[in-house]
């Protein structure tokens, strides 16, 4: 059992392409991930704009608007939510340079449609969360953008996104790198800045991913803590990631079991998802895996949530008391261990 309600994305399960290698399995078909993603235990799925409109650069707003509607058919028959819509403004040739902070004109006025368009999509999942994963919003060579233009110019786009639908609520899930070598946007304490130089901060919140803080070689745990301390924390991706490498998405907690405890610790300590937000795991399947069993990090990720839950109602906090007034923080570390690694 858990107190949380989960959502994931159909990219979690994935082809297995990486940088060096092309798909090593087979394209599941969305509705079929979409009946196994219920049938994990999942409440909810998180989507790229053209997840839920395949080549919709290409279709009117009205054909966008009926494929929308036809999702969420397949969603409410399986008795799922949609928990976001993000658009997907890295892979075509107009965000080469970027979207919303691109050198040319043409390019920004691309990834603003694409933002309109995902908002319209979102409004017919019957969400009101954009999620701004800000890819390639940052250089590859330093000189190439002005930094400070750059910044204002993401703030007017989510501008024009809060004046173009009056419900929507902007997530900007911060990354500091890959692809691009330096995001202009790259932790929690980033996004609420920015949100408050919008027109409209109640509106703009933020997304903490567990593997890009610590690419940025902050603790999870700590950008979970900033973003809840500041009423901003509005998703999560949880999942894990082998110190300051590539972006690995790996199940949650398997390579730094401590720090995932102190990620659901705090969650559950302020009872994140009492205003409805989701647990949202960002995890992919190793490129090993083979097929016959290409969701095993989604069912592991999930156990690993629900054991951590299991292991924070058990803290003592009136042993952590005693340690706070002994300053005796050897034993705190020491029963922390002790808890983590009981049978
Ligand atoms: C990229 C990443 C994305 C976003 C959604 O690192 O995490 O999958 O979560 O656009
Ligand atoms: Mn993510």
């Amino acid at each position: 059992m858990s107190k949380f309600k989960f959502s994931v994305g159909p990219w979690n399960v994935h082809e297995g392409a990486d940088a060096f290698g092309p798909s090593v399995r087979e394209s599941i078909p969305l509705s079929e991930k979409i009946k196994k993603f219920k049938e994990i235990g999942f409440d909810a799925v998180q989507f790229h704009d053209d997840d839920v409109v395949p080549d919709m650069n290409d279709l009117s707003e009205a054909a966008i608007k009926q494929k929308a509607k036809e999702a969420k058919k397949v969603l409410d028959d399986h008795g799922l939510k949609a928990e976001f819509v993000a658009p997907r403004l890295w892979m075509d040739p107009r965000t080469i340079d970027g979207g919303f902070t691109s050198n040319d004109p043409k390019d920004r006025e691309f990834a603003l449609w694409r933002a309109f368009k995902s908002i319209d999509i979102a409004h017919e999942l019957g969400c009101d969360k954009l999620v701004l994963w800000l890819a390639r919003e940052g250089t590859l060579c330093y000189e190439s953008k002005d930094p400070v233009l750059s910044v204002n110019r993401i703030v007017e786009a989510i501008n024009e996104m809060l004046k173009y639908d009056k419900n929507i609520r902007v997530l900007i899930e911060t990354k500091p790198n890959e692809p691009i070598d330096r995001s202009f946007c790259p932790t929690i304490g980033h996004a609420i800045a920015l949100s408050y130089k919008t027109i409209d901060p109640n509106r703009v919140g933020a997304l903490l991913e567990s593997a890009h803080a610590i690419l940025a070689g902050l603790d999870p745990a700590n950008e979970i803590a900033f973003g809840i301390a500041n009423k901003k924390l509005w998703s999560v991706h949880l999942n894990d990631q082998n110190g300051c490498k590539y972006d690995q998405d790996k199940t949650f907690g398997v390579e730094n079991l401590r720090q995932a405890f102190n990620q659901i610790k705090i969650l559950v300590e302020n009872d994140y998802g009492r205003n409805g937000e989701y647990v949202g795991l960002d995890v992919k399947a190793m490129r090993t895996q083979k097929v016959d069993d290409c969701y095993r990090h989604l069912y592991n990720s999930l156990k690993i949530v629900k054991m951590l839950e299991d292991k924070v109602s058990q803290f003592d906090n009136s042993f952590k008391k005693k340690c706070q007034e002994e300053r005796n923080y050897e034993a705190l570390e020491m029963y922390v261990l002790e808890l983590i690694m009981k049978g």
